[in-house]
């Protein structure tokens, strides 16, 4: 099946580390009877590295395997008229085709501060990922690399804006399937 004779919608959730991607995520996924993809454990599950960058002390993303495996889920899903719902950090790297709504979520620096600390990163990778939030990198990135009706910034600092963002998207979908019927 091709992208365009979709049923069902695709959805990225995107945003800095700690702002709440995966817990959102989740939530819709689990409530709608979409399929979730955290592409971080993606990664982590299929070894999708290329080496590793010494100075930053990370793995180097595969980035051709990954989008393989992704596009093979796509795939998978479109046939058995399934959305997805997938997260991670960045956007850029995927093609425009495979989603419908990107939706940035952001967080306050005190509540991001919290959260980050909580997960245990070190100074360095916690304020590295601060200032990437007040930079607003990626709602930059999201916007350069999708068209901008597409992209929906959202605040994801309390439970009730979660709860809310969640109830969005399920409106959203709804009415996608409607238009789309
Ligand atoms: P991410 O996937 O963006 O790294 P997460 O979903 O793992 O973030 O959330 C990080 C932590 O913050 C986790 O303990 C859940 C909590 N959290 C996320 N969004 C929240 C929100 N809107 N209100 C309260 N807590 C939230």
């Amino acid at each position: 099946m091709s992208d365009t004779e979709r049923k069902r919608p695709n959805i990225l959730i995107t945003g800095t580390p700690g702002v709440g991607k995966t817990a959102t995520a989740s939530l819709i996924a689990e409530q709608i009877g979409f399929r979730h993809v955290n592409v971080g454990d993606l990664i982590k599950q299929h070894k999708c590295y290329d080496g590793r960058d010494e100075d930053l002390d990370t793995h180097i993303l595969d980035e051709d395997k990954l989008l393989d495996l992704m596009e093979s889920m796509f795939q998978e899903c479109a046939d058995e008229n399934k959305g997805i719902v997938a997260d991670y950090h960045s956007s850029e790297l995927f093609p425009e085709r495979w989603f419908d709504l990107i939706l940035v979520l952001r967080a306050r620096t005190e509540v991001l501060f919290d959260r980050l600390s909580q997960r245990g990163y070190g100074e360095k990778k916690r304020d590295e990922n601060l200032e990437a939030e007040i930079m607003q990198v990626c709602l930059d990135e999201a916007k350069e690399s999708y068209d901008k009706e597409i992209v929906v910034e959202v605040h994801s600092n309390t439970i009730e804006e979660m709860e809310s963002n969640v109830d969005r998207c399920k409106i959203w979908v709804e009415q996608w399937i409607k238009d789309n019927a």
